[in-house]
């Protein structure tokens, strides 16, 4: 089976979490990703949480799979030959440094297309143009101002981050797609463009049906809310709703069996319309199927909490796996709140490759979250993380055709070494 996206170049220069998971599920679908990294120092997250001394981080490994590392100093004279001649060379340029950083190298987007009218250059950068587009963001920062975090807790405690990392990984998913939409739209039009996320956007695009809920509000309360059951009223904005589902059917987080002890021993439970008659005998009110408080939905909306009241004395009496058969028997939608422990055991998602367990030359075995897209023609394959410029000579000589005499010149340069300290220092 072949690679759906073999014969790609991708120019990688970037860092971090954002860039890299863009980059990685490209490498995933077979694109040849050439991660330009920086001398003695390279990716930052390689020397990030380390829990082992001298070993390349998770942080790294689990986001640089499948990669290929050169070291290139791009503000040597030798080493921006090299750069250009990879300009020249790749079809789409990735990078999510600080703003204006490229530029300050000196590959604006209008010398990146004298280079390479075919480029795709790709970039993340925190915001986009206005007030705030000179801003260095991070992970929580975009969740915080792309209004997730707002949206994200209990009304009566302060906004929340959530572990999953919708403005890393969310923004470089999104940009991922931008890319392969710029391949696609390159094979009509010859030539490359220019593809951006910003982190506010991409995580506002994931919270979407908060910004639904926001205009809403001119209408009246968000009646699928807790708080308007329990008589509180809202004000200007979209406020902060717990556990509650964001969609339609009412949901919530519930405890089950054994939750005085385990931290995880909680269900998410969807009371889902069409399946409110099964709800009801499961948890022993048949009398509610018919009962005018409680038989349609919008009767039982002012009553959410003690409707789940009443469903978790039901859920608290059964553990993970006895709730999941039984609701599962009558089609009521439910999630057991799993650990990633529990993830990193379930041998589902290892036969699925959703999981996989890598080889590393210094690390050794380590388990890494594999590709959650699954391609029925094009295969799929985790490999490890390179070492910083494991690649550098087969880049130069392979990709970039170099003969072995320039390969040298470039070395003694020091285009592809830390600088050297000057001897005042
Ligand atoms: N050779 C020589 N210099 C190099 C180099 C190389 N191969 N690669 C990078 N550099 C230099 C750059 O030229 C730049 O130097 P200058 O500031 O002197 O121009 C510097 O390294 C990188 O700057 P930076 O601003 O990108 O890095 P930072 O650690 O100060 O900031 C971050 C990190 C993430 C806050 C910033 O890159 C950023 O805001 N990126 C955009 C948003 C983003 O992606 N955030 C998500 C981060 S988590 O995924």
């Amino acid at each position: 089976m072949g690679k759906a996206l073999e014969g790609v170049k991708i120019l990688d220069m970037s860092h971090v979490q954002a860039g890299p998971t863009c980059t990685q599920i490209l490498a995933w679908f077979g694109a040849d990703v050439i991660k330009v990294e920086r001398p003695g120092v390279g990716d930052i997250t390689r020397g990030q949480l380390q829990d082992v001394p001298k070993v390349d981080s998770l942080y790294f490994t689990m986001l640089n799979h499948n990669k290929r590392s050169i070291t290139l100093d791009t503000k040597n004279p030798k080493g921006r030959e090299v750069l250009e001649r990879l300009i020249k060379t790749c079809d789409v340029l990735v990078e999510n440094f600080g703003p204006g950083v490229l530029d300050r190298m000196g590959y604006t987007w209008e010398r990146i297309q004298e280079l390479n009218p075919r480029m795709i250059y790709a970039s993340i950068k925190g915001f986009g143009p206005g007030p705030y587009e000179d801003c260095k963001v991070y992970e929580n920062v975009a969740q915080c101002t792309g209004g997730a975090a707002s949206t994200t807790g209990f009304r009566d405690g302060p906004p929340l981050v959530t572990g999953a990392q919708i403005g890393d990984s969310g923004t470089g998913l999104h940009l991922g797609l931008g890319i392969v939409t710029a391949l696609y739209h390159r094979t009509k039009s010859g030539k490359g463009q220019r593809v951006t996320v910003a982190m506010q956007d991409g995580v506002l695009n994931l919270a979407r049906v908060k910004m639904r809920d926001q205009q809403r509000l001119k209408h009246g309360p968000l009646t699928e809310y807790s708080q308007h059951g329990e008589g509180i009223p809202f004000g200007e904005a979209v406020p902060r709703a717990g556990n509650d589902s964001g969609g339609g059917q009412p949901g919530r987080i519930l405890k089950r069996k054994g939750w005085e002890k385990d931290p995880n021993a909680y269900i998410y439970f969807i009371t889902q319309a069409p399946v409110w008659d099964a709800i009801c005998d499961v948890i022993g009110e048949p009398g509610w199927k018919t009962h005018p408080d409680y038989a349609k939905p919008p009767a039982r909306l002012p009553r959410l909490n003690e409707i789940f009241g009443r469903i978790e004395k039901w859920t608290m009496t059964k553990t993970k796996f006895e709730a999941m058969e039984i609701l599962n028997n009558y089609d009521i939608p439910c999630g057991p709140i799993l650990s990633m422990k529990e993830l990193a055991e379930d041998k589902s998602l290892f036969a699925t490759g959703t999981m996989v367990e890598v080889d590393h030359p210094t690390r050794g075995k380590y388990l890494s979250v594999g590709n959650p897209i699954k391609l029925s023609d094009s295969a799929s394959e985790v490999k490890r993380s390179p070492l910083l410029g494991e690649h550098t000579d087969e880049i130069l000589r392979e990709v970039l055709g170099y003969p072995a005499d320039e390969v040298a010149a470039i070395k003694a340069a020091g285009a592809t070494t830390p600088p050297k300290k000057a001897a005042a220092e």
